[in-house]
């Protein structure tokens, strides 16, 4: 009587077959939180770059009401506390450093010499013209992540604020040859000049309050501007 051979699966392949599948099980939970954690890190992501577009496009407009007659090159603008080596030398239209035959003038084409004005909308605004005109301006953005099989959505909320501050470097005065002549930027800038400066600071602020624990922060965009007028183009005539 001759014994035939049939396949089958041992006790050892049993206990590898279902150690595998209990690995797998176990692992699934964890894979299906790292998929939707992917898709909060990108939605947090495109929260960031809306924050840092709208920078970007605050810094595009003229750097004062004053700056935004399109029929005249920007004027530098006199300012009322700024640091006084940045003034105008004189009724020579330049300031310290300024070459002679540089466009960057305190005098407008015109003749005419302006101060920089209060922060905020001007009057006779139809829209928004210079970079302090965005002070106060708060929207909110829907920010949606795509990469996971479901969407996931959350609503941000972007702040925009405006304030001059302090143009005055530590070290030494710009008069002075030997000075270091650097202004030291801390992302703060608490205290905020009596009046008029150099530097204007544009703030944007990111928050998702009670928003997914990615979003649930605040994030914050320091960009400056500095009152140094406008430079004119090279013209070719053909
Ligand atoms: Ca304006
Ligand atoms: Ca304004």
């Amino acid at each position: 009587m001759s014994k035939k051979l049939r396949p089958a699966i041992t006790m050892i392949e049993l206990i590898f077959a279902l150690v595998i599948m209990g690995i797998v099980l176990m692992s699934a939970p964890t894979l299906i939180s790292m998929a939707s954690k992917s898709g909060y890190v990108a939605m947090q992501q495109e929260a960031i770059n809306e924050a840092a577009s709208q920078a970007n496009i605050v810094m595009g407009y003229h750097w004062d009401e004053n700056n935004t007659d399109e029929m005249y090159l920007d004027p530098i603008l006199q300012v009322s506390s700024g640091d006084s080596n940045l003034n105008e030398i004189g009724t020579t239209g330049r300031r310290l450093g300024t070459p002679q035959e540089s466009y960057r003038t305190f005098v407008r084409s015109d003749g005419q010499r302006f101060n920089a004005s209060t922060l905020g909308n001007d009057a006779g605004d139809t829209e928004k013209d210079d970079i302090d005109d965005f002070s106060g301006d708060s929207y909110l953005r829907e920010v949606e992540s795509a990469s996971s099989d479901y969407i996931e959505s959350d609503t941000i909320q972007i702040n925009t604020s405006v304030s001059y501050i302090f143009d005055t470097p530590g070290g030494g005065s710009y008069a002075d040859p030997g000075a270091d002549k650097k202004i030291t930027f801390n992302p703060n800038f608490t205290s905020t000049p009596p009046g008029t400066t150099n530097i204007k600071k544009i703030t944007v602020t990111l928050t998702n309050p009670g928003g997914i624990d990615e979003l649930d922060k605040t994030i914050v965009f320091n960009a400056f501007s500095c009152n140094i007028g406008a430079y004119e183009l090279e013209e070719r005539n053909f």
